[in-house]
């Protein structure tokens, strides 16, 4: 529990002196998030321990991404458009709005407006923001996208979560039978799950279409059920021995230390009249 007297949050400098927020729930959980992106780092649920991943070798400069926690992705999923890979929210700097403890919790929101150098790159003014409610072994982080400009927009976007594990050969993923993946390890060929659990004996890079509203990660010493709202679809990634040593900002074993499972909205892109409003939810529970 904190006392009292423990401030809801601190705003410091973090790694590479990037701007960071660290949000304290009345319950004694804590999560850091860098404005750089409103990239979430940590999360540790109350008496608990770190959830995610966060690679040593991430640059935490203005102009890279960093590498772990929750990637925030938009306006485009992966390589599916005109775009740079996963867009370029990740990479600007979000604004801090407010926060509160709400009971046992606590949340922030984190907000960011198009700039003149995102129309040059989407010509499309918009208002994102996200929220993130923290405390009772959850985290619930839910990005809104307003189209605040004259004409439609259409997106793909995802929370790309990376959570630690301690034994990625003992870690699965449940409650996948039945549903259809596109397979980026294996040429973008489309397949239906057969198995309930999906493990991780080598690269994964698959997107589940119409994915189940709740999915289980399964370790041997814990689970973190998955919740999403929202976003249709998962993305479930590990980069295996053999692309793990190829990213420059992940040590070669690092494939070993998480599996990433996304809330992910790509086969349906959102479609935004003017003066509308989508959001979607990714909720962890340890
Ligand atoms: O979500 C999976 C994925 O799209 C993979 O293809 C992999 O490249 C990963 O994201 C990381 O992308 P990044 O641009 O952060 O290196």
């Amino acid at each position: 529990m904190n006392s009292p007297s423990q401030s809801l949050f601190t705003l410091t400098q973090g790694a590479g002196g990037l701007p960071k927020l660290t949000l304290f729930a009345p319950d004694g959980a804590r999560a850091e998030i860098y404005l750089h992106g409103a990239q979430i780092t940590s999360w540790v649920p109350a008496g608990g321990a770190e959830r995610f991943f966060m690679s040593r070798n991430s640059q935490f400069s203005s102009d890279t991404p960093i590498r772990g926690g929750i990637p925030v992705i938009f306006p485009q999923f992966g390589t599916t458009g005109p775009l740079a890979q996963h867009g370029f929210a990740r990479l600007m700097e979000w604004e801090f709005m407010s926060a509160q403890a709400i009971a046992t919790r606590a949340s922030a929101v984190f907000s960011l407006r198009d700039t003149e150098d995102s129309r040059r790159l989407w010509d499309y003014p918009f208002a994102a923001e996200l929220t993130v409610l923290l405390g009772d072994n959850q985290l619930a982080v839910t990005l809104a996208i307003t189209n605040i400009g004259p004409k439609p927009m259409t997106f793909t976007s995802a929370l790309h979560t990376y959570f630690a594990v301690a034994d990625l050969a003992a870690t699965t993923v449940e409650n996948l039978a039945g549903i259809q993946y596109r397979d980026a390890a294996a040429g973008w060929t489309d397949h239906q799950q057969t198995q309930p659990a999906l493990g991780f004996m080598g690269e994964v890079n698959r997107i589940y279409f119409n994915a189940p509203a709740e999915l289980c990660l399964s370790e041997p010493t814990r689970t973190t059920l998955i919740r999403s709202e929202g976003f249709a679809d998962t993305v479930i990634w590990n980069p295996s021995a053999t692309k793990c040593p190829t990213m420059p900002d992940l040590e070669p074993t690092d494939y070993q230390r998480f599996v990433c499972v996304e809330a992910a909205a790509i086969g349906n892109p959102i479609e935004l009249a003017p003066g509308e409003r989508w959001q979607g939810t990714q909720t962890l529970l340890a």
